[in-house]
């Protein structure tokens, strides 16, 4: 059923008097930061909108792994290897529950691959680019991770009861991978001239496409209003961006390296970074399927659901039978 829905979910901020008596009952709720629960009524549109950005997560969160994946078997040390599965194995979860909290507003698990494999649903734009070296992975949990972090944290407020408490183990997760990025760029900063460089160019190629996460800037955010009014989203693509550029800074100055954007400063009345906006035409060609990966990522994505088709109908083989065993003892 959400397949049908998928392409109408973009509505303006209804004015209040245009409400009807239960959408404006809901919204009262919503201000008065009730969590919404599966059972409870909810406007169409804001089932909608939940399940394409719960969607997308979940969808983000699997896809997620290939980068990393990619250099599992390539680690350098037997304990950064454990770091690293563990990591990775951690986003297999959370993509199992964040379709979980999807499959409460009514949509099936199997529904959002299919429209993930036909590419009707989208995933985190980061996700198209390479991870050359080893530095990229210290790259992703330092900055794509820290990216996630500084969203997930706010959505821990969000106003739909299971998408928050999935952000609030999510978030603990997040928390030491941001680390365990940030170690791994500490041990290449700090060592040789070579690893130095890696570390360099790894932050020069991860830096705008993790500006690019939080999404178009809020002129362009065509769900922005609506979402934060449902408290789906509590702060805007442009303000996190900010959060994200103010913290980041400090961290690659104490790593001695150099942000790529040569124009970045502190704002001595803002007390902001002033920062270059990414090339939005790149993210816009990204999100059309046209990013170094895209067609790599979704060709694993597809091979593996292929690939795991046997061991989906032995599980429901193995669950028919348990059911007719329990059920001819009774
Ligand atoms: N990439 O109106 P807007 C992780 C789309 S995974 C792709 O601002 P919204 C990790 C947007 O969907 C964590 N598409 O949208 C995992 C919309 O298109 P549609 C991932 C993007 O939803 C493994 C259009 O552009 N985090 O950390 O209000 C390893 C207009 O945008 C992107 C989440 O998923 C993008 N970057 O705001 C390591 C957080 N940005 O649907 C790490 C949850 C925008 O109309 N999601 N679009 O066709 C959100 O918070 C929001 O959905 C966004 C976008 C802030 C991303």
């Amino acid at each position: 059923m959400y397949a049908q829905m998928v392409k109408t979910a973009r509505v303006g901020v209804k004015p209040r008097d245009e409400m009807t008596e239960q959408e404006r009952a809901f919204q009262d709720r919503v201000d008065a930061n009730e969590k919404i629960e599966p059972k409870d009524w909810m406007p169409d549109d804001y089932r909608r909108t939940l399940i394409r950005q719960i969607g997308q997560h979940a969808h983000s969160e699997v896809v997620g792994q290939l980068p990393e994946g990619n250099w599992i078997t390539r680690a350098p040390t037997l304990e950064r290897k454990a770091i690293l599965l563990a990591k990775v194995q951690d986003e297999a979860g959370r993509g199992l529950y964040l379709y979980s909290a999807a499959e409460t507003l009514g949509v099936s698990r199997d529904e959002l691959i299919e429209l993930l494999h036909q590419g009707r649903m989208k995933y985190s734009s980061i996700f198209n680019y390479p991870t050359l070296t080893w530095a990229d992975v210290g790259a992703i949990g330092w900055l794509v991770d820290g990216a996630a972090i500084m969203n997930q944290v706010h959505l821990q407020r969000t106003s739909y009861g299971p998408y928050a408490r999935a952000m609030v183990r999510i978030c603990k997760e997040e928390s030491f991978h941001q680390r365990q990025g940030y170690d791994i760029m500490m041990k290449m900063a700090f060592g040789t001239p070579e690893q130095k460089a890696m570390a360099q160019d790894a932050l020069n190629r991860f830096w705008y496409p993790s500006l690019m996460m939080f999404g178009p800037p809020d002129q362009d955010s065509v769900h922005t209003a609506q979402s934060m009014a449902w408290k789906i989203k509590v702060a805007t693509n442009d303000e996190l961006r900010q959060k994200f550029v103010d913290q980041t800074v400090p961290q690659i100055e104490y790593l001695g390296l150099t942000c790529p954007d040569p124009d970045i400063r502190l704002n001595e009345e803002t007390g902001h970074y002033d920062f270059t906006p990414p090339d939005w035409s790149e993210f816009f060609a990204v999100l059309k399927g046209n990013g170094p990966c895209n067609k790599d990522r979704m060709k694993a994505r597809i091979t593996a659901w292929e690939d795991g088709a046997w061991v989906r109908e032995g599980m429901l083989a193995h669950a028919r039978k348990k059911a007719a065993a329990t059920a001819a003892a009774e």
